[in-house]
Parts: C-alpha cells; sequence; structure tokens
C-alpha cells in the first residue's frame, strides 16, 4: 500500500510567506511536523517541534534533519539579492542539507526550487523540464544549483527529490504575469503531497502552476506524480486586465521571470 504519513516531516523556511501556510495544510502528512527557520517561529502547536537554524550553519543542520522521514525545503532568500546571501542560505543551505539528508539517511526531498531558474526565457517560449536552464539572477542560479544537488545526490545516494519550480504562490493573481505563473495554496499543498508520497520518483522537475487557462510551461515529465490542480487564474482575469497594461518593453511583459530580470547590479556600492 502506498504510503501516506510520514513519522517525523521538517518543513524548512516555516516562518516565511509559503512556510506559515505549509505550517498548517501539511500537518495531516505527518505524525510530527519538524519547523524550522532563523527567524523566531512562535509556540509549538500540537504535533509541531521547532528548531531556528541557520542554513549556513553545518552542524545545526545536521542536528536539524536528525531523525526526520523527509524533508520539505523552503528555507533560504526567496528574492534576487546580492550574492554573498544567496551563497550563505541558498548554495551552502542546500549542501548542508543534502548532507544531513545523507548522514542520517533521509530518503525524501521536496525542494522549492523556482520558475526564476529559467526566468531569461521569452514569455513568448514554451519550456518542458528539459528545456535548458536559463537563471534570471544569483537566486534564480541558486536554485539551478539547488536541483542540480538534488540530481547528484539521486545518482551518487540515492536520494529521491521532487525539484518544484514555484511559479507565483499567492493567495490571488495579482497582475498579468501572473494569470500564467499563479500556484495556488491549495495546490501548492496537493503538489507537495504529490512530491512526498509517489514512488519512485528519482529527481523530478516540475512546473508549479494551477491548472492556469494560458501557461507557458509543459509538465509532461512530471506526469508520474499525478498531479493534479483544483484551481485557476481564470476567475481573475477580468479584474487583472482591467488595470493599466506595462509598456511593451517591460521586463514584466517581456521575460518569465519577469521584474527579477532587472535586478541588480549590487556590487557597484562595495
Ligand atoms: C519566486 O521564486 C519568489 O520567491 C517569489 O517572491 C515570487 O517573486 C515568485 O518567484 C514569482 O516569480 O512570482
Amino acid at each position: 500500500m502506498e504510503e501516506t504519513r510520514i513519522g517525523r516531516l521538517l518543513l524548512t523556511g516555516a516562518a516565511g510567506g509559503l512556510g506559515q501556510v505549509l505550517r498548517r495544510t501539511l500537518k495531516p502528512m505527518a505524525e510530527v511536523l519538524r519547523l524550522s527557520d532563523v527567524h523566531p517561529l512562535g509556540d509549538a502547536q500540537p504535533h509541531e517541534e521547532l528548531q531556528v537554524c541557520d542554513l549556513s550553519d553545518k552542524q545545526a543542520v545536521d542536528a536539524l534533519v536528525q531523525g526526520c522521514g523527509a524533508v520539505v525545503h523552503m528555507g533560504g532568500v526567496s528574492v534576487e539579492r546580492p550574492f554573498d546571501e544567496i551563497l550563505e542560505a541558498n548554495i551552502k543551505g542546500v549542501f548542508h542539507l543534502y548532507e544531513a539528508a545523507r548522514r542520517h539517511q533521509v530518503r525524501r526531498i521536496v525542494f522549492a526550487s523556482s520558475n526564476h531558474a529559467v526566468g531569461f526565457y521569452r514569455q513568448s517560449d514554451r519550456l518542458d523540464a528539459r528545456s535548458p536552464t536559463r537563471p534570471d539572477g544569483y537566486y534564480g542560479l541558486s536554485k539551478v544549483y539547488g536541483e542540480q544537488m538534488a540530481s547528484f545526490y539521486y545518482d551518487r545516494y540515492g536520494i529521491e527529490t521532487v525539484s518544484i519550480r514555484i511559479g507565483t504562490s499567492v493567495a490571488e493573481p495579482l497582475d498579468r504575469r501572473a494569470l500564467h505563473t499563479w500556484l495556488s495554496f491549495g495546490d501548492l499543498t496537493e503538489l507537495i503531497r504529490c512530491g512526498l508520497f509517489t514512488p519512485d520518483v528519482g529527481h523530478t522537475v516540475v512546473f508549479g502552476m494551477s491548472d492556469n487557462k494560458e501557461v507557458w510551461w509543459d509538465n509532461r515529465y512530471a506526469a508520474h506524480l499525478g498531479f493534479v490542480p483544483a484551481d485557476s487564474s481564470e476567475p481573475f482575469r477580468a479584474r487583472i486586465e482591467a488595470q493599466p497594461a506595462p509598456a511593451a518593453d517591460d521586463p514584466v511583459r517581456v521575460y518569465q521571470g519577469g521584474v527579477f530580470t532587472a535586478r541588480g547590479p549590487f556590487e557597484d556600492a562595495n
């Protein structure tokens, strides 16, 4: 019979925007939800364990992972930032996580990758998981690195990962780009559930989007996950299209990664 519940599930980044949602929605998937973040997490609720942890601290991450059957890795910097910040939280952080997973025999990780791994594709391009990556900044580069880390740890140590290239996961889509990229909280939760419990995923890359009408991404190579999104950005279209349209050469209209493609440079002031 297929597994539907994990003994102890680790959720990193639990104080973040999506982490706070998942703290609630992942609870039925585990006996105990271990929550971590570099920021405070409030009081522990029933079936929760709280552990403040800086992902750049190798020993702290090792202790964090010990005793967990699976990990949902939402932790790290979630926007474009100077390289040194990304280096600590995202690049060293994902290395520390996979090393800890290897040492403590964790068999499954769901990795919060991002559409910014392919953000410099144009909005007229159509992609699938085998399209070459095209990161739109240091943040996007760190997500490509995380996906490659997952690939290596599967090939070398058999640790399975589902890397979700999350689109725009917010309560409601707010702009034209999000009509394509929106991932409702319910669909994010369902996709994570598929990522945790589908057998034999190896390293699977899946684009995290709801059942939106016009999409840039094709999930044919993640069909084995059986993910069926329940929501769509379509009911929000009329309200969004009533807003003034950005100029034709505005990055939010040209590139899949939108404003992320125009961040930086960060180094000139140093
Ligand atoms: C992301 O990866 C970010 O974490 C989030 O803040 C959004 O900007 C999202 O992508 C997006 O592209 O809409």
